[in-house]
């Protein structure tokens, strides 16, 4: 699939501390330790809806990770999928009398549209479910054979799972007690009732087809892929079997994270799968989770289409920490457009303050678990300097024009 066009990201000349971020699997902040190209993989959208504020805020998340590896002259490997086909898309093309390609196609472009608009950079490799079909049964067929994976017992519809016990670690990317998976399973597209699996926790792998529903063949017989194996396979295809970072919002940390990774380590006997699992905190509206089902969504494309700056909402949305679940608010909207005027109020100045240190400060905090907030209030304090004092003596002439590139290279807002 196409991703969205590149966006230029300056150089800012220094070296930036080691990034050091929260893995779920450990519970602890942890260096992380790619090598001369770091490798990530992030969870994309079911494209069943548009774009709300909690999708761009994890997208945001991983777009700093991705602006920090550059900054410290890494390359980066970054490949994200689209689930465009799975049970969600065909219920609302069902619901909404749309065929579910249109549908996927439609919200997929609004999509990448909206990832242009907050400047997040693409990934290199952006894969669609059905484009990856060929692949994910080939990988639950190697499942298959080692005796990882089963055939439902069930002879109208014989779907292929996991048996969840073929890794000796299942378990260890989101810690759940088993009681706790039971319990979230059901809420989070598992099927633990489904008559005929060895487990409640097996995942389904491949569904054979149904009357009405869209059907791929292959050497599995006629179906579609299951959900968890659909990213197990496009990230080992093309990052390996190891990489440094696996992301998504907390909600997928069980089951998704977890089966994938258990697919992908049944397969390869690689352990870890990721070096690190990152979790970002959910979005929320009036005291509930933003999500899809429930309705209560802030889309990015309507506030762009009330003329919104792009930048302020990146802003608004930085001002919180990336792993705590928060909620928008108008307040947060306000807040971000002051803040974006003032910066750009004070990067328009004719000279200002020598912002090494600033920049220092802002590369600090990232490093630190993304400490967004402490980055923007370094900005601020030099912001509050040129637009306090206005021509102070022995000021730069480029102070102005280097905060600008910093802003853009590491938080990704443009001044300009
Ligand atoms: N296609 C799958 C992943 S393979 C999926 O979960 N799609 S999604 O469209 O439902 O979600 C896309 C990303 O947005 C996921 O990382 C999800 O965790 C995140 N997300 C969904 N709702 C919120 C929210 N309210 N706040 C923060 N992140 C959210
Ligand atoms: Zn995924």
């Amino acid at each position: 699939m196409r991703a969205w066009p590149p966006i230029d990201v300056p150089r800012v000349p220094g070296t930036p501390p080691p990034l050091r971020l929260h893995d779920t699997a450990s519970g602890d902040v942890r260096p992380v330790t790619p090598g001369s190209t770091a490798k990530m993989y992030v969870c994309g959208i079911t494209p069943y809806d548009a774009t709300h504020l909690g999708h761009a805020a994890t997208y945001l998340a991983f777009d700093l990770i991705h602006r920090l590896w550059l900054d410290a002259g890494l390359g980066v490997h970054y490949v994200q999928n689209v689930t465009d086909i799975d049970d969600p898309l065909l219920e609302r093309a069902d619901r909404d009398s749309v065929d579910w390609v249109v549908l996927g196609m439609r919200e997929t472009a609004l999509f990448r549209e909206d990832m242009q608009s907050l400047r997040i950079l693409p990934p290199h490799d952006y894969i669609g479910a059905v484009e990856a079909v060929d692949e994910i049964s080939e990988l639950v067929g190697k499942l298959l054979a080692s005796g990882a994976a089963y055939r439902a017992d069930d002879d109208r519809y014989p779907d292929v799972y996991h048996d969840h016990t073929a890794t000796r670690d299942f378990g260890y990317v989101s810690r759940y007690s088993e009681a706790e998976m039971l319990r979230v399973f059901p809420e989070r597209g598992g099927d633990p009732d489904r008559p005929g699996k060895r487990h409640p926790l097996d995942a389904l792998l491949w569904r054979t087809a149904r009357e009405g529903e869209p059907a791929w063949s292959s050497d599995l017989g006629d179906g579609r892929p299951g959900w968890h194996v659909e990213c197990a396979a496009i990230a080992l295809n093309r990052l390996g079997d190891q990489y440094d970072v696996q992301g998504g919002g907390s909600d997928l940390a069980f089951p998704h994270h977890e089966f994938g990774s258990a697919h992908a380590e049944a397969l390869t006997g690689a352990h870890p799968l990721a070096r690190h699992y990152c979790h970002a905190g959910m979005i929320g509206l009036d005291g509930a989770k933003m999500s899809k089902s429930k309705g209560n969504l802030v889309f990015v494309s309507r506030l762009r289409g009330d003329r919104v700056d792009p930048m302020a909402v990146r802003l608004a949305l930085l001002s919180g920490h990336w792993r705590a679940d928060r909620s928008w608010t108008a307040e947060l909207l306000t807040g971000g457009q002051a803040r974006l005027h003032r910066w750009r109020e004070a990067a328009g100045a004719p000279s200002g303050p020598d912002p090494e240190d600033t920049i220092a400060r802002v590369r600090a905090h990232l490093a630190d678990d993304l400490d967004t907030a402490g980055a923007l209030a370094a900005i601020d304090a030099w912001a509050d300097e040129v637009l306090v004092r206005r021509d102070g003596q022995g000021w730069a002439a480029d102070g102005p024009s280097r905060i600008a590139d910093a802003a853009d290279a590491l938080l990704g807002v443009t001044l300009r």
